[in-house]
C-alpha cells in the first residue's frame, strides 16, 4: 500500500553496499570507502575474492586477453609491482592477483564472503535500499552498486537424464577443488571459448577426451609461452603510453586495430595479413587487428573465415574429422584464440562427437547416449555450455526499484540501461557491466565504469542529493544507439550469447555498446561534463 506521507528519511546501516567481489566489486569498494570515506559492505555468494577467477579452475582456464593489459591500472606502483611470465594469465594467477589487490588495499574486512544476497528493494518514503542475503539479514544503505558479472550465472542445460549420471557431472564455472581428470574417461559438452581452453588441456590429462560438439568453431592460434624479464621490465616503462593506448582503443586488448579494408588490398597481401597475424596469435587481434571491417563486412568477414578454414584443413589429419570441425557460418561470435587447438583432435585419445549430426539423446548413469544408440561412457561429464550472461544474475535476485518494480518487469522485452551504469526506476542503483556497457578486454571498461560511478556518487555527495537516477527518456536514447551501432556489426547474424541466443526461450536483445572503449569513455565524460545529463536529481 502507498503512503501519502512519506515518513523522514532515516539513517541507513551504510552508506553503500557492493554486490559481487570480482574486478568489478574489488575496485568499487575501494574507490568507495579508501577514497571517498564512506560506509560500504560488500557481498560475495563465493567463498573467496576474484569473481570470475574464483569459480573457473577447470583444467585450461585462462585469460585470453593478454596478462599486461588483463589487469588494473588505476595505481602505478601495483601496476608496477605485479610481474607475469606468460603471456596469458592462467587461473591461479589472476586469482593471486585479485587476492592480493584485496590485500593491499585492506578490503576483505568488509566484504562478506559465502553470503548470496536474495533481494534487494528501494524505498521510496525513505530513499534507501534494503538489501536481503540468503541467510536472512538485512541491511539499509542509500547507494547499491551491483557487480555480479556478465558471465557468472552458469548456463546448466537440462538435457535429458542429466541426474542419473554415476559419475562426476560439472559446469566450468563451478570447478570442484577436488576434482582430478587424470587417467579419466572424460566428455565435455561445448566448444567455446571455455570449451576450447579446456579440450586442449583435458587431452593431456585424461585417459580419453570425448568432445560433444554442437557448432564448429573459429579458433586461431593464442601465441601463449614465456615471457622474459627483459619484455616485463620494456612494458613496465611503457605503461603509461600502452595505458593511453588501450583506453582510446576500441576493444581494449593492447594492440592498435587495423584502418586497412579487407578488399582494398590484393589477395595476396590479405594472406599475408592473416598469416602474420595467426602467427602472433590472439583472437581480437586476428578480428580486429588484421583489417578494419572484418565484424562489419560480409564479405571481408568470408575472407577471415576462409583463411581459417584453409588452415583447419591444414593442421587436422583425418578428413572426416577436419569436416566436422570446420565452421560455415558467420565469423561473428566473440573471437576465440587457443594454443594448438584444432592440433589436439590429432591425438588418438581424444574423439570428437558432432551432436549436430548425431545428438545427445541423453544421460545416463555410465556416460552420453547419442542417437545412432552409441553410448559414450565416463567417468566425468563437462558441461562447457556457457553463462545466461549480462542480465542472468540481475534476474536472480528480487530487484524491485520504485513503485516495487521487479527488474523483470522492466527488462521485458530485455535488459536495457543508461550508459551501461544506471537504470530508469532504480534511484542510487549502478551496475558495473550491466547491458549495454561496452565490448572489450573488461578490467579497463570495468575501471573507466567504477570511476565514472564514484565520480557521480561523490558529486551527488557533494550537493547532499537525496536520489540520482536515468530518466527513461535517457535510457530509450542509449537503447537505440546501441541497437544502432551492433546493427552495423555481423554479430547479431551469429548466435551466440552476446544477444542471449544461447539460452533457450530467452529473448534475443542487443546488450553491448559495440562502438569500442574509447568512444564509450567519450560518452561517459560528455555526459559527466554536462552535468549528468540525462539523470535527474531529487534534492533533500
Ligand atoms: P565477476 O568476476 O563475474 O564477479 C561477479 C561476482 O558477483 C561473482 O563472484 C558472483 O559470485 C557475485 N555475485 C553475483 N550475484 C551475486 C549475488 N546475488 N550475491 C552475492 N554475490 C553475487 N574477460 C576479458 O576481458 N578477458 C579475458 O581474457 C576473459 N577471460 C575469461 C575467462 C573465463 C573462463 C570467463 C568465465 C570469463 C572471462 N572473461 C574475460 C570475462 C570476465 O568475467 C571479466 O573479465 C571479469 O572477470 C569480470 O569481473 P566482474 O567483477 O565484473 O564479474
Ligand atoms: P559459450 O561461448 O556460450 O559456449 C558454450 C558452448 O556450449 C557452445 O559451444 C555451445 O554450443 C554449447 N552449448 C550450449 N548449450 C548447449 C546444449 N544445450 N547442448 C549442447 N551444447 C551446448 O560459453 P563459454 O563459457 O565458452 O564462453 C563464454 C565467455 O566466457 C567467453 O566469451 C569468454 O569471455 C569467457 P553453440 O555454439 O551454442 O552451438
Amino acid at each position: 500500500m502507498s503512503t501519502t506521507t512519506p515518513t523522514p528519511d532515516v539513517a541507513p546501516d551504510v552508506d553503500a553496499v557492493v554486490i559481487g567481489a570480482g574486478f568489478g566489486g574489488i575496485y568499487m569498494l575501494h574507490k568507495l570507502r579508501n577514497e571517498l570515506g564512506l560506509t560500504v559492505k560488500a557481498f560475495e555468494k563465493g567463498g573467496g575474492v576474484g569473481g570470475t577467477w574464483y569459480f573457473n579452475r577447470y583444467p585450461g582456464a585462462k585469460s585470453d586477453t593478454e596478462g599486461f593489459v588483463y589487469r588494473y591500472s588505476f595505481d602505478r606502483d601495483l601496476l608496477q609491482e605485479w610481474d607475469w611470465s606468460t603471456r596469458y594469465l592462467d587461473q591461479p594467477d589472476v586469482l593471486a592477483y585479485l587476492e592480493h589487490v584485496v590485500e593491499r588495499f585492506d578490503l576483505g574486512r568488509d566484504i562478506t564472503l559465502n553470503t548470496e544476497v536474495t533481494a534487494a528493494t528501494f524505498d521510496e518514503d525513505t530513499a534507501l535500499w534494503t538489501v536481503r542475503t540468503a541467510d536472512g539479514a538485512q541491511l539499509t544503505c542509500r547507494y547499491l552498486v551491483n557487480a555480479l558479472g556478465l558471465l557468472a550465472r552458469s548456463n546448466m542445460p537440462d538435457i535429458p537424464g542429466r541426474d542419473s549420471f554415476a559419475g562426476r557431472l560439472v559446469h566450468t564455472n563451478a570447478w570442484p577443488e577436488d576434482l582430478d581428470i587424470t587417467g579419466k574417461r572424460v566428455g565435455v559438452i561445448g566448444t567455446g571459448s571455455t570449451g576450447t581452453q579446456f579440450i586442449v588441456a583435458a587431452a593431456r590429462m585424461a585417459e580419453h577426451l570425448t568432445v560433444f560438439q554442437r557448432s564448429p568453431q573459429y579458433c586461431v592460434p593464442s601465441g601463449n609461452g614465456p615471457v622474459d624479464q627483459a619484455e616485463v621490465a620494456r612494458t613496465k616503462e611503457n605503461f603509461d603510453e600502452i595505458w593511453h593506448q588501450v583506453r582510446n582503443s576500441v576493444v581494449a586488448f593492447g594492440f592498435e586495430e587495423s584502418t586497412v579494408e579487407t578488399m582494398s588490398v590484393s589477395e595476396e597481401e590479405r594472406r599475408r595479413v592473416f598469416q602474420e597475424n595467426w602467427d602472433k596469435g590472439n583472437g581480437f587481434r586476428f578480428m580486429f587487428g588484421t583489417f578494419c571491417d572484418i565484424a562489419t563486412n560480409p564479405e571481408a568477414n568470408a575472407a577471415a573465415a576462409a583463411f581459417i578454414r584453409s588452415k583447419i584443413a591444414e593442421i587436422v589429419e583425418d578428413p572426416e574429422t577436419a569436416r566436422k570441425l570446420t565452421p560455415t557460418d558467420l565469423y561473428a561470435k566473440r573471437p576465440l584464440c587457443n594454443e594448438g587447438y584444432y592440433e589436439t583432435y590429432n591425438r588418438d585419445d581424444v574423439e570428437l562427437v558432432s551432436i549436430r549430426e548425431n545428438p545427445i539423446q541423453d544421460i545416463t548413469p555410465a556416460g552420453v547416449r547419442t542417437a545412432d544408440g552409441v553410448e559414450h561412457e565416463l567417468d566425468v561429464l563437462v558441461f562447457a555450455t556457457g553463462f545466461d550472461a549480462v542480465d542472468g544474475n540481475y534476474r536472480a535476485m528480487d530487484l524491485r526499484g520504485r513503485g516495487g518494480r521487479h527488474i523483470d518487469e522492466h527488462w521485458e522485452a530485455g535488459p536495457t540501461s543508461y550508459l551501461g551504469v544506471s537504470k530508469a526506476g532504480f534511484p542510487n542503483m549502478f551496475m558495473i557491466l550491466g547491458p549495454n556497457g561496452p565490448f572489450t578486454n573488461l578490467p579497463p571498461s570495468i575501471e573507466a565504469q567504477v570511476e565514472w560511478i564514484a565520480a557521480l556518487i561523490a558529486d551527488a555527495e557533494r550537493d547532499g542529493v537525496r536520489t540520482v537516477e536515468p530518466t527513461q527518456e535517457a535510457e530509450d536514447g542509449w537503447t537505440a544507439t546501441c541497437e544502432e551501432i551492433a546493427n552495423m556489426t555481423l554479430f547479431p547474424q551469429a548466435d551466440s550469447w552476446i544477444f542471449g541466443a544461447n539460452i533457450p526461450g530467452k529473448r534475443n536483445a542487443v546488450m553491448f555498446y559495440m562502438a569500442g572503449i574509447g568512444a564509450y569513455r567519450g560518452q561517459l565524460a560528455e555526459v559527466a561534463d554536462a552535468g549528468y545529463k540525462g539523470f535527474e536529481r531529487q534534492e533533500a
